[in-house]
């Protein structure tokens, strides 16, 4: 396919990259060179959004597996299709006028995302949360923090590498005090095109690693609890998103005797995997693989969760939607531990609800739509408890900014305040889970 579009995007300075606090976000007075390339054209294509209200449940999961599902909440989804022919068939499937047209055109809304890009990244003003990263930036970004905080802070280089050889690196954060502490787990970017969650991410670390023994709730929580942030799940896939098409979602592996790329790594996980709720058509944007963790990504997070148990709390972090999910994503049933995790979502809701007013709607999972093998589940299931009697994790999955309005393209501007609307949500998860230990 002919290259479409190439922005390079150069630095103005090449200054120092020494870390400026300034409030409680950390500031890089330059930025590298870096390239951002899509070789695919969203030209024709749209995002519609239909209310579901009566909407038989094997066609949801069909429109799920079969089309871009970009986002799925309180009575509607949001479908991206490809051609009017694909519009034809989506408003065949709902309701009578049950499909209005959010997106009208998606080449136009991602234009509009990528000059934000080049503004933000060329502006020398602009501060780290002002902007979105590469893999690289960001693992250099992990690299500087642990450099600044050596006393609270170990970066593990690699856990392990991905289908093309990246490294996934892992970052812990504790406290100085002695004693045992209680570990809480961390994922992000595991799906590639949720620019939000990477960011959302290190706005947390930084936030933590700058207020310790400076604000009290944030000492006393990291002298009891060491926090393990996984910044990239899928590494291969958020380095595609840069370097050919915007909105790729899953890993890069390649498919036997298919031409078709990539396995969704939020359906490969041990728990319950492919009964449901996943495709079995490489193909598909909800593709489970070949098998229960058959994907390089999960093993290493798999084997990096158990190296570290016991784990109180897990959260996996997505966009968009603006959701606090809990157990269970793979079946109706209510969780064993329902009335603790619906505890402590209402909470982080509220929380997050309480900085900037926006609303977040905290549910269980499957109240989407039936989810196999997903990590949030697999932290909570079975597998990831090394056995009776011992902690269980709790295993949340949380739906970042926006609900619809831009999607995947969030405009860079909305980082910190997304940010600062996660950092008490996340504390007082981080307190919970720890204070209110759940068991297999
Ligand atoms: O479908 C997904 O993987 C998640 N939504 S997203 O739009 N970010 O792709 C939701 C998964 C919810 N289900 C479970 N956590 N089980
Ligand atoms: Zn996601």
């Amino acid at each position: 396919m002919a290259i479409l579009k190439t922005l390079v995007v150069v630095a103005l300075a090449a200054s120092a990259s020494a870390l400026v606090v300034k409030q409680d976000h950390v500031s890089h007075v330059s930025l590298p060179n870096v390239k951002y390339n899509r070789t695919v054209s969203y030209q024709g294509q749209q995002v519609l959004r239909c209310q579901t209200d009566g909407t038989a449940e094997v066609d949801l999961e069909r429109i799920a597996n079969d089309f871009d599902m970009m986002a799925n909440s309180g009575g509607f989804v949001d479908v991206r299709t490809k051609t009017s022919a694909e519009v034809d068939t989506i408003n065949k499937v709902f309701a009578a006028n049950a499909c209005t047209v959010l997106i009208p055109d998606m080449e136009a809304a991602m234009q509009e995302f990528e000059r934000d890009l080049v503004n933000s990244r060329t502006n020398s003003q602009a501060e780290w949360f002002e902007a979105y990263h590469t893999y690289d930036e960001i693992v250099g970004w992990y690299s500087d923090i642990a450099d600044e905080f050596p006393l609270i802070t170990k970066l593990v280089p690699s856990i392990g590498r991905s289908f093309n050889g990246l490294d996934m690196p892992a970052l812990h954060i504790t406290g100085t005090a002695t004693g045992a502490k209680k570990n809480v787990w961390f994922q992000c970017q595991i799906h590639a095109r949720e620019w939000i969650s990477g960011a959302t991410c290190m706005y947390i670390v930084n936030y933590l690693a700058n207020n310790y023994n400076v604000d009290s709730r944030v000492t006393t929580l990291l002298n009891e609890v060491e926090l393990i942030v996984v910044p990239f799940v899928n590494p291969d896939g958020y380095e595609y998103t840069w370097s050919n098409e915007r909105l790729w979602r899953k890993n890069r592996s390649p498919n036997a005797d298919n031409s078709c790329v990539g396995t969704d790594l939020n359906r490969n996980y041990n728990d319950h995997w492919g009964e449901g709720g996943s495709s079995s058509n490489p193909c598909s944007d909800t593709y489970m693989g070949t098998g229960a963790a058959s994907e390089a990504e999960t093993r290493n997070i798999n084997e990096y969760f158990l190296l570290n148990q016991p784990i109180y709390g897990s959260i996996d972090w997505h966009a968009y939607s603006q959701l606090m999910l809990r157990p269970y994503g793979w079946s109706r049933s209510a969780a064993p531990d329902e009335a603790m995790s619906k505890e402590i979502g209402d909470k982080m809701r509220d929380a997050a609800r309480a900085v900037n007013g926006l609303s977040y709607t905290s549910q269980p999972s499957v109240d989407l739509y039936i989810t196999t093998g997903s990590a949030s589940d697999w932290f909570y299931g079975e597998e990831a408890s090394a056995g009776r009697g011992s902690v269980r994790s709790y295993g949340f999955t949380i739906e970042l900014r926006d609900t619809g309005r831009f999607g995947f393209q969030l405009p860079a501007s909305e980082i910190i305040p997304q940010g600062q609307e996660m950092i008490p949500a996340a504390l007082d998860f981080m307190e919970f889970t720890t204070q209110n230990p759940l068991y297999y």
